[in-house]
């Protein structure tokens, strides 16, 4: 079985805090780094069990997680077996389809990150007291390379994302951890998410203190709320007997694949459905293929949801036969960033001012970041014919699909999403989501905290 106190807590569960600060850092003296590491920090950090209780979870809960650079500023020379870890992701931004990099964070670009801790508590003055516990019992040993805020929205707004929409709907299920598998939940071998446990393809090569770790691909993506708005507004369907508010909601509803309330608009194409969405035995339990209608030809019919949606491009569900795809993540992000304001609403401006920055300070774990995150960027996402085999081809994810090596607001082509024409296509010449950058981890189990990695 997994050892569920040496996995650390956010991989299979989550923080799952109002508040979680991202703290990146460099390594400026390993010996002190190291023995800090062993007698202070290790104590720390948060497991997977102390999560599962209320009972025992810390007031601000901590995470750690450390670059290949990070790795070698350490002295540790192991080969993790991770080609997209070994490189770092500032390398990977052209196969990810970032526009440059010209938009990537100063402290992203490069290899100057070492690490990083996830802090998460109810409060910002929680988060912040142990992060300064963190940096008194580390001293100079590390510098601040940049720093995420990630925050819960306020109000009825919690747990939605910054464009409206319920996030954090569907995950996976893993084999042997998940209590009660929920209808329409994909459920993978350990091994997909944690290195060296069992489904790991490449269990029998990982260096042995890395069992029970996972990466971590960190992504600051900014994300042009009130653009996407306007775009939505801009583009509101004309379904018969659809109010004009009813079908701008459906524009929007059948880009994501869910309405705002998070239920999937495979099971309700029409209209929202919030005792659905708050159903979690049947807000997942959908395949995008009704055999049960007359005459539905799977290759062709988008009539409930389009092959480009967002959910759909990344977990294609019945499309591809079977969940067994080897491409799955367990995804930990929170929102970071102000509220829209009045002015940016009023005025309908562009998000130009730096200080009104906000998205989603998205976090995924997996076992291998070529089959997960990059797989998932590269080859579904940003592959216009992905979903393969279908009469006309989709194009690219809406929300954060890129066209492979071209630069900002190269037009995308994107079809499926008009229900009355399907095979209307319409071109997207804006960026609803820019990357800022980010970086791959790897997070330990906390055993190696005082072994390899402070050896
Ligand atoms: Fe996505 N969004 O608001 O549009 N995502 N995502 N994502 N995403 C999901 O089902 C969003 C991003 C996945 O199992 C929901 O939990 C935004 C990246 C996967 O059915 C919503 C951004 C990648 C799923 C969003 C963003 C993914 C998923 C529905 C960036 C990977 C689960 C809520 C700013 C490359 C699919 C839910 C499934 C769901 C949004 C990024 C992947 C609302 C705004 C970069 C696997």
């Amino acid at each position: 079985g997994l050892n569920l106190n040496d996995i650390q807590g956010d991989i299979l569960i989550g923080m799952k805090k109002k508040k979680e600060l991202f703290f990146f850092f460099s390594i400026n003296d390993a010996a002190t780094f190291k023995s800090k590491l062993s007698s202070d920090i290790k104590s720390l950090i948060t497991n997977t069990n102390q999560l599962l209780s209320v009972s025992t979870q810390p007031i601000t809960a901590v995470n750690i997680a450390f670059s290949q650079a990070g790795l070698t500023a350490l002295g540790v020379s192991d080969n993790l077996g991770d080609a997209g870890f070994q490189s770092g992701q500032f390398a990977d931004a052209a196969k990810l389809g970032d526009a440059g990099t010209t938009n990537w964070v100063s402290g992203f670009a490069g290899t100057k990150i070492h690490g990083v801790f996830l802090l998460a508590s109810d409060t910002v003055d929680n988060v912040n007291n142990e992060l300064a516990s963190l940096q008194s019992i580390l001293g100079s040993s590390i510098s601040e390379i940049h720093r995420v805020a990630g925050a819960a929205r306020p109000g009825n707004e919690e747990g939605h994302e910054h464009f409206g929409f319920m996030d954090g709907i569907s995950q996976p299920a893993v084999q042997g951890f998940t209590q009660n598998v929920l209808n329409g939940q994909a459920t993978v071998a350990p091994g997909e998410l944690l290195v060296g446990e069992t489904g790991d393809s490449l269990q029998s090569s990982r260096p042995s203190w890395t069992t029970g770790g996972s990466f971590l691909v960190f992504r600051q993506l900014q994300q042009m709320v009130p653009e996407f708005n306007k775009y939505v507004a801009n583009h509101a369907l004309s379904v018969p007997g659809l109010t004009a508010q009813e079908n701008e909601d459906l524009f929007g509803a059948r880009l994501i694949g869910r309405w705002k309330s998070g239920a999937p608009i495979d099971l309700a194409p029409l209209r929202d459905d919030t005792d659905l969405a708050n159903d979690n035995t049947r807000n997942n339990n959908f395949t995008f293929n009704h055999p049960e209608v007359p005459g539905f030809v799977f290759a062709s019919n988008q009539t409930n949801c389009p092959f480009s949606a967002h959910i759909r491009k990344t977990r294609p569900r019945a499309d591809l036969g079977s969940e067994n795809t080897g491409h799955h993540i367990m995804r930990a992000g929170i929102p970071y960033g102000p509220e829209v304001t009045d002015a940016e609403t009023s005025a309908q401006q562009s998000s130009t001012d730096p200080a009104l920055e906000r998205g989603l300070a998205f976090v995924a774990y997996q076992s291998n970041i070529a089959q997960g995150f990059e797989f998932m960027q590269e080859a579904w996402v940003n592959n216009a014919n992905f979903i393969f085999g279908k009469t006309t081809p989709p194009g690219v994810d809406p929300i954060i699909g890129r066209a492979a090596g071209s630069a900002a607001e190269t037009p995308r082509d994107i079809s499926g999403t008009d229900p009355l024409t399907p095979t209307k296509k319409f071109s997207l010449d804006v960026e609803f989501v820019v990357s800022r950058g980010g970086e791959y981890f790897f997070s330990p189990p906390i055993s190696a905290l005082s072994g390899v990695l402070s050896a």
